[in-house]
């Protein structure tokens, strides 16, 4: 089983479409085992985005992230670092496929709704940067036996 740290955006949670997205993962079979409500502030924002804080384009994406409250979950799933991207869709909501949840819902580059980590590195370092360990609530939903077989 693999954890990721998805970040439903101000965009997201202005739009109402916080429930939708949640739900798309949820249906998807994923197990949510950390929720939270948070305002992201200028110091969180440079740490989660270090590899942007010197790109032109950060100033708007700090100014973005942090104008509204965003809802931090953990998604547990077989391989969900990759499953959780590819329902995303690519960066851009004008290039993400239709279907994917930025397809279906963003037409920008900067407003695509949710973040996702990108890979197992990043996935452990998001994880610590919004969640403290006792945030964390393990389970094993009882329905888990109808979402996959048991060898898998
Ligand atoms: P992603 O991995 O899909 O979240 O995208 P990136 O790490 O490439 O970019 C991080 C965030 O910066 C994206 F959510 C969108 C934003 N961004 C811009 O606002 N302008 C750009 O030119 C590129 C990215």
């Amino acid at each position: 089983m693999e954890r990721t740290l998805i970040l439903l955006k101000p965009d997201c949670i202005q739009r109402r479409l916080a429930g939708r997205i949640l739900t798309r993962f949820e249906d998807k079979g994923l197990n949510i085992v950390a929720l939270k409500m948070i305002r992201v502030t200028p110091e969180l924002s440079k740490e989660h985005y270090a590899e942007h804080v010197e790109k032109p384009f950060y100033p708007t994406l700090e100014s973005f992230i942090t104008g509204a409250p965003v809802i931090a979950a953990i998604i547990e799933g077989l391989e969900a670092i990759r499953v959780v991207r590819e329902m995303l869709g690519a960066t851009s909501g004008l290039k993400a496929a239709a279907g994917t949840i930025r397809g279906d819902y963003s037409s920008s580059r900067q407003m695509n709704l949710v973040h996702a980590s990108d890979g197992p590195e990043a996935a452990k370092r998001e994880i610590k940067l919004y969640f403290k360990p006792e945030e964390i609530c393990e389970c094993d939903p009882t329905i888990s036996p109808w979402l996959r077989a048991s060898d898998e």
